[in-house]
């Protein structure tokens, strides 16, 4: 038996499993260096086809689908989904590298959640009524109505991608949509699995296509179509900014969900074993890899040593290793690429004048591993506080009062995320009201719902997914006035 018997590796094309019209591309296991499987990749003419179903789609059986029906079959997505957990999580896992206990208690119930979040918002996808001065003295009747956008091209990046995958799909197919998926080159498998639960699920075919391949050929193709209504998007701010521009040209609808810089602001009064803890993970959950990692560590002088020293202790804890074996606490990196980068980003810290405290290097064996890092009596200014790292590296910053904090958490390009760290209720709600950010968790990083709006200021991107929100990013507002 091979790894073609075993892992995923077609395109799912309107409703068949295909070899790709641009070859093929290698799928590697971060934590070996190994070829896990070579994986179709999609041409623009895979592209134009995927596109033709998903158009055909809106005025054809999808379309004629009440919206209870809608939702009886994205409920199922999500029973599909729990049923598969153990193979979705390893297949996350084998993919990026991460300690498979992170998927099986995150992405993969967070997929099904945001699923079943969705299935009960497809029947309450409602307008409203509208009273008016009237037309030229006759009386009117006025209300809207929110109609899908029409296809949606979803490209996802590799860091989370079946949770990514489910936040774009989940609200685009409850408001009626149809889906061409654009996975990562690093991590496609959990989402051509996903998308064999789709087919079982019900979702009939051509509503989704999951078409693997390069960003440059597939991706770019999917930007490019004429017939793409939207694209919604993940990833870097450079491809982002790339993709923005591209749709602006044919008026596109766009979804930016790009990186971010985010603090984590640690007040005098914190619960300090909490704090730590909860910065911790936002530092190395996915080996930093997260567009929400708590990156700038903020500390009120009072505290700041003993928040170094912990959090230092706490980078030496992490178990770095096999993510199939439950004692790791920290996988590989996702690439080789990304792994350099990161070093990279070390070395120019301590070129800089930043101290390092915890980590700083590579182990010594095959994988993209890089240890987790911390960084001391270091500035808002230098790069390493500056950039976006998207590796478990953390840089520790004092502040001095409240409003220093405040001054520091806004002090970048970025504004997905930030946490607060304090026992103060007043402070919680003052800080969470100036911060520049989409989100702001009050001692705790990373509470994420299906039904909370999700998405960044400033840099960070543009619109909202999830919740609400989601369905209104995913619809447009017609407005209907009939002239009594
Ligand atoms: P990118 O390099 O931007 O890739 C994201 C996706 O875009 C991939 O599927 C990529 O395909 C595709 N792509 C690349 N060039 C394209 C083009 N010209 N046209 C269309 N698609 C193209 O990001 P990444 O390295 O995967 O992910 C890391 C970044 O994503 C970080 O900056 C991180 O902060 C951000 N991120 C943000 C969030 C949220 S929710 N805000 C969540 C996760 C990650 P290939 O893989 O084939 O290159």
């Amino acid at each position: 038996m091979t790894s073609t018997d075993i892992l995923p590796h077609q395109l799912f094309l309107a409703g068949e499993w295909r070899d790709g019209g641009a070859g093929t591309f290698a799928d590697v296991n971060p934590a070996t260096e190994d070829t896990l499987v070579e994986v179709a990749a999609a041409s623009a003419e895979d592209v134009n086809t995927a596109v033709a179903a998903a158009r055909a789609q809106l005025s054809g059986e999808w379309a004629a689908l009440p919206g209870s029906q809608r939702g009886r079959i994205l409920a199922r997505v999500a029973d599909l989904i729990e049923r598969d957990a153990e193979i979705l999580a390893r297949l996350e896992a084998l993919d990026i590298g991460k300690p498979v206990m992170q998927p099986t208690v995150l992405d993969v119930p967070n997929a099904a959640r945001t699923f079943r979040h969705f299935a009960g918002w497809a029947d309450k996808i409602t307008g409203t009524v509208i009273p008016t001065d009237g037309y030229f003295g006759r009386p009117t009747h006025s209300y809207t109505r929110r109609e899908p956008v029409g296809v949606i091209a979803a490209i996802v990046p590799w860091n989370t991608p079946l949770m990514i995958a489910a936040w774009k799909l989940g609200p685009a197919l409850a408001a009626g949509n149809t889906v061409v998926v654009k996975p990562a080159e690093d991590a496609p498998l959990s989402i051509l699995h996903l998308a064999g639960i789709l087919q079982e699920a019900g979702v009939p075919d051509g509503v989704v296509s999951v078409l693997p391949g390069l960003g440059s050929v597939t991706g770019q193709a999917l930007v490019d179509h004429a017939d793409v209504d939207k694209i919604s998007f993940t990833g870097s701010p450079e491809v982002g900014r790339h993709i923005g521009m591209a749709a602006a040209s044919s008026f596109k609808r766009v979804t930016l969900e790009l990186g971010g810089k985010s603090p984590q602001v640690i007040l005098a009064d914190a619960d300090i074993e909490a704090a730590v803890g909860g910065t911790a993970m936002g530092l190395f959950f996915n080996q930093g890899q997260v567009c929400a990692a708590g990156t700038r560590v903020l500390v009120h002088r009072s505290l700041y040593s003993d928040v170094v020293d912990a959090l230092a202790g706490a980078a030496s804890q992490q178990v770095l290793g096999d993510p199939f074996d439950q004692a790791t606490t920290m996988g590989a990196l996702v690439n080789k690429k990304q792994q350099d980068r990161v070093l990279g980003y070390i070395a120019k810290g301590q070129a800089e004048g930043a101290r390092l405290v915890a980590g700083g290097a590579r182990p010594d064996h095959a994988g993209f591993f890089v240890q987790p890092t911390i960084f001391a009596d270091a500035d808002n200014d230098m790069t390493i506080a500056r950039e976006e790292i998207f590796g478990p590296v953390g840089t520790v910053i004092p502040f001095d009062d409240p409003a220093d904090a405040v001054r520091l958490a806004n002090a970048t390009t970025y504004g997905l995320a930030a946490t607060i760290w304090t026992k103060d209720v007043t402070a919680a709600h003052t800080l969470a009201a100036q911060v520049h950010a989409g989100a702001v968790w009050v001692n705790g990083w990373a509470a994420i719902d299906a039904a909370l709006p999700w998405g960044g200021m400033k840099s960070s991107g543009i619109g909202r997914e999830l919740g609400w929100s989601g369905i209104v990013a995913n619809t447009e507002e017609k407005v209907v006035t009939v002239v009594l």
